[in-house]
């Protein structure tokens, strides 16, 4: 497609988007830059759907699953760093990137529970020298000790004291995550553990995962190398009338041991938000991890778009300033489209949701609300959603150095042809 802005027209638009703004008290040069301040985390799985290094050829054991056969999957690090860093010189911002245990690159086969920082030392490398600090997840999933259905709520001792072990092995590896580049490394804990049909007893699985994951956070660890996280879901696929990781079970969880708790968008019933659920939870844990995707019908991991849902957590977080308390990253993985355009679909969607949540003259809405003219808070949301934002967005991909528009396509074709058509 042709660019229909250039360096000149974006800037013409944005100095009268920057009026009108203005007219509302906001400054759009500094909200600018408090937008690309905040660090996302890049999920490294949407570059292989969920495949990792472990010789797996899909999901198995996991309730999640990627659809789509796209060519051009990513099939070892190197393939996978490259692609994620031209997919970060199209993504304006902060970015971290989010691995998981299924992404080791030890020589030789290694067990899962056995795996140590070491293994782990060409991301480390990587990421020192790209500046782009790592997260990290357990992967409880793809593994013949998962093909049960149940890891760390499982009844057998073998199968939970592996899942154990394994749970304990990624702590370790976060912090050395985070000591290598100095900011906490959130290592997110999701199991798929639960039951396609009826279960007679809801209880004891919960109690066996209320205890296993005591055991695996007894080990005490530095909290400026490692932030624990817990993450709940509503259903999976073969775990469609019980999961154990239930929202409340985690709310109670994350809230009796004061660790954060992750919200996943897609996680929920079909028309419930999580952003009411921001207010309430920070009051009782110390912080969230939000795990931005798209769920749709029976799925949870649709590519993130600028949404109104995704519009309504961003604007949460930035009206109750909680960014300090909030780890923002992605969780979607489409095997269907281009990969690296599915990266740059969702992260930027997700920016642009953080842009328009800062520019919000919050103030004014408020002060309608205390003073009790609903009519003139519910006015201005209105107003709000038809300022001249593009101009502003524009602006911030033009002082970013990343394409405005959709010109970026054109790198992502550019892409293909030269690097994933090669790849069969
Ligand atoms: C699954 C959870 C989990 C995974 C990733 C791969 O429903 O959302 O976060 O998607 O860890
Ligand atoms: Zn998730």
């Amino acid at each position: 497609m042709k660019a229909y802005q250039s360096p000149d027209t974006i800037t013409r638009a944005y100095e009268e988007a920057k009026t009108a703004y203005a007219a509302f008290g906001i400054n759009t040069d500094k909200t600018i830059k408090a937008a690309l301040d905040v660090p996302i985390s890049i999920q490294c799985w949407q570059g292989d759907d969920v495949t990792g290094f472990e010789g797996a050829s899909g999901i198995s054991g996991g309730g999640i699953l990627a659809t789509g056969n796209y060519p051009g999957r990513a099939r070892n690090g190197d393939e996978l760093r490259a692609d994620a860093e031209f997919a970060f010189t199209l993504i304006p911002g902060k970015k971290r990137f989010s691995l998981h245990m299924l992404y080791a690159e030890p020589e030789g086969k290694i067990p899962r529970d056995q795996l140590e920082p070491e293994h782990f030392k060409n991301w480390m490398t990587w990421s020192k020298k790209k500046k782009i600090p790592l997260d990290f997840n357990p992967s409880f999933f793809s593994h013949p000790m998962a093909d049960s259905g149940y890891t760390l709520a499982s009844a057998d001792p073998k199968i939970r004291d592996f899942w154990i072990r394994h749970g304990k092995a990624s702590r370790k590896i976060a912090a050395a995550f985070g000591a290598n580049q100095g900011s906490a490394s959130v290592n997110n804990i999701w199991i798929p553990d639960g039951s396609k049909d009826l279960p007679a007893d809801r209880l004891s699985p919960r109690q066996r995962l209320r205890d296993a994951l005591d055991e695996i956070l007894a080990v005490k660890l530095d909290n400026k190398t490692i932030t624990d996280t817990v993450e709940s879901k509503l259903f999976g696929i073969g775990s469609e009338a019980y999961v154990v990781g239930s929202h409340e079970f985690y709310l109670g969880y994350a809230a009796a041991k004061q660790i954060r708790l992750c919200l996943d968008t897609g996680h929920f019933h079909p028309t419930e938000t999580i952003a009411d659920k921001i207010s309430a939870a920070l009051l009782f844990v110390p912080g969230l991890l939000i795990h931005f995707s798209r769920g749709l019908r029976w799925d949870s991991d649709h590519v993130a778009i600028y949404s109104d849902d995704l519009r309504e957590v961003c604007r949460e977080i930035a009206r109750q300033k909680c960014f300090d308390r909030i780890d923002i990253a992605l969780d979607f993985f489409d095997a269907s489209i281009n990969r690296i355009a599915a990266w740059t679909i969702g992260t930027r969607s997700l920016r642009k949701g953080l842009l328009e949540a800062l520019l919000e003259p919050t103030r004014l809405l408020v002060d309608a609300e205390k003073a009790g003219r609903n009519h003139e808070r519910l006015a201005l949301m209105e107003e709000l959603k038809t300022l001249p934002f593009s101009a502003v967005w524009d602006k911030l991909c033009l002082g970013a150095g990343v394409p405005a528009g959709v010109s970026w396509l054109g790198n992502v074709g550019e892409y293909e042809k030269t690097v994933l058509a090669k790849r069969t």
